[in-house]
């Protein structure tokens, strides 16, 4: 069967049952969906959210579906040992082209809501943080077609609700979202996009992939998948949207419209906003019958896993290009502008282009490169602080690159701030820290072991609890 959202539900209720819970309650989406992630998360648990009753909406929302590694395992087909202690999930999986499904085939317009009808404020978009400027949609894929090599590309971005046709969107940095909006708008013409809500976890793992070139997503998602993605015509542009999504919303952004947008907290922790950004307007909304919204938990756990996990796959496919020599890549859940690789170095220049392929992967978000030796396992954040210990020293190993992040952007580093409250954006540095050991032929001291034959050999029938004092008390007088 084709995979979507759905078959995904379904595995995950046969295969690992009571990690999609239901709240029947009535919930506000403002704080009352958010709130129940956030129980949650302070207990260290992270099940996936189905509410079926958002307060002043027919539509269920689905959260946190997408905030731990056993889902994504399952997911992407893969035992969990691969998403936490190595990083090839979805290496060695080639490209696939998507297919093309004729109209009236495609589950995502069996409703079509066009004209008044098409009302955002008709979906359960939650507002999520606090101080955040209003509801997001945050598992959002905007779909876009560059004008100039005709590709379509997909990436998520934050889109800040402002009523029931018009939401604001941030594309970060270099984007090809910004660079493609910006084509069209330099040639006055409005810039088409489809907004694709409620697919396949592999299918979001491929739209938030570091694909090099502009589009290339839909091939990532069906590389993930294992399947090509099936497309269809969106109903009012020259779009293609996946035929098996939950709801489609289709728009377009004018030249030269804009808005503020923001606050709104982002994965670092912290609430940045946006300034004034392109303004989209909505179109036409289709949806499957009974169609699922879905949702990522703003600044949480999911937020930053479906952050990380995806660019991994990226940057280890970047770094292998210039290093054969890769083993592994990890970028952090909890510091997620952190970025190990593990080497098996031959030149002692592997480690600087190592860190550079990474950086170039991910110039948003990375701040801090540590390149270290492969047997150290970069899963394990006590044996990289060891590395950093014992093999780097920062009068030689340590490079700063003055001015890699920003200016601005989501890293509150990216920013100068003034004792009036107000703030302008700056570039910040990033940090190369080699904590490899030098390139062979040098000899390094050993590391120290316990003979792994010796450890293996060890009689645990022979081990006993000590109950008694007689082993030294007979020996007294
Ligand atoms: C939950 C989530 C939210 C994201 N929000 C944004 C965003 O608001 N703006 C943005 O440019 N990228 C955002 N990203 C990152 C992009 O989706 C990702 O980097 C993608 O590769 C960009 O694709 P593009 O270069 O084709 O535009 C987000 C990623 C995730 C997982
Ligand atoms: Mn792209």
């Amino acid at each position: 069967m084709t995979k979507d959202l759905r078959t995904f539900l379904t595995d995950l209720v046969k295969q690992d049952p009571g990690s999609l819970k239901r709240v029947s309650a009535p919930v506000d989406p403002r704080f009352g969906i958010t709130a129940y992630g956030a129980f949650y998360d302070k207990r260290a648990e992270y099940p996936a959210l189905l509410f079926t009753d958002v307060s002043g909406v027919d539509v269920p929302c689905l959260t946190n579906l997408v905030a731990t590694h056993d889902r994504m395992a399952l997911a992407l087909g893969v035992p969990v040992e691969t998403l936490t202690h190595s990083s090839i999930a979805g290496q060695g999986r080639a490209a696939q082209p998507p297919v093309q499904v004729p109209a009236g085939q495609a589950p995502v317009q069996e409703v079509v809501w066009r004209g008044d009808e098409a009302d955002l404020t008709r979906l359960p978009i939650p507002t999520h943080n606090e101080l955040d400027g209003g509801p997001f949609l945050t598992a959002a894929v905007a779909v876009m077609r560059d004008p100039e090599s005709g590709r379509l590309n997909a990436g998520i971005y934050r889109h800040h609700v402002y009523d029931g046709k018009r939401m604001g969107v941030w594309f970060f940095g270099s984007h090809d979202g910004g660079t493609i909006h910006r084509r069209h708008a330099e040639r006055g013409e409005p810039t088409p996009i489809a907004i694709v809500i409620g697919h396949h976890p592999a299918f979001l793992m491929g739209a938030v992939s570091r694909v090099p070139g502009v589009g290339g997503e839909y091939e990532a998602a069906g590389a993930f998948l294992g399947e090509p993605v099936e497309l269809v015509e969106a109903l009012t542009s020259d779009l293609l949207v996946p035929a098996r999504a939950e709801i489609v919303i289709e728009g377009h952004i004018l030249p030269g419209d804009l808005a503020e947008e923001g606050p709104f907290a982002e994965w670092p922790g912290h609430y940045v906003g946006g300034g004034r950004k392109p303004v989209i307007e909505v179109d036409a909304i289709t949806m499957r019958r009974d169609a699922i919204f879905q949702d990522i938990q703003a600044s949480g756990r999911e937020h930053r896993l479906m952050g990380a996990l995806p660019r991994i796959a990226s940057v280890h496919e970047a770094v292998r290009q210039k290093v054969p020599g890769l083993k592994a890549v990890n970028i952090p859940l909890h510091t997620r502008m952190h970025c190990y690789l593990s080497i098996r170095k031959e030149l002692d220049s592997d480690p600087t282009r190592a860190a550079f392929a990474a950086f170039n992967t991910e110039p948003e978000n990375l701040r801090a490169v540590v390149v270290v030796d492969d047997d150290i396992d970069v899963y394990d954040e006590r044996e990289v602080s060891w590395a950093i210990g014992t093999r780097f020293d920062a009068a030689q190993d340590l490079q700063i690159i003055p001015r890699w992040n920003g200016p601005g952007g989501l890293l509150p580093t990216n920013w100068t701030y003034d004792a009036e409250g107000g703030r302008s954006p700056r570039m910040s540095s990033a940090v190369i820290i080699d904590a490899t050991k030098p390139a062979p032929p040098i000899v390094f001291p050993p590391r120290a072991r316990v003979p792994e034959e010796a450890v293996s050999a060890v009689d645990t029938a022979a081990v006993h609890d000590v109950t008694s004092t007689d082993l030294w008390d007979q020996r007294l007088p």
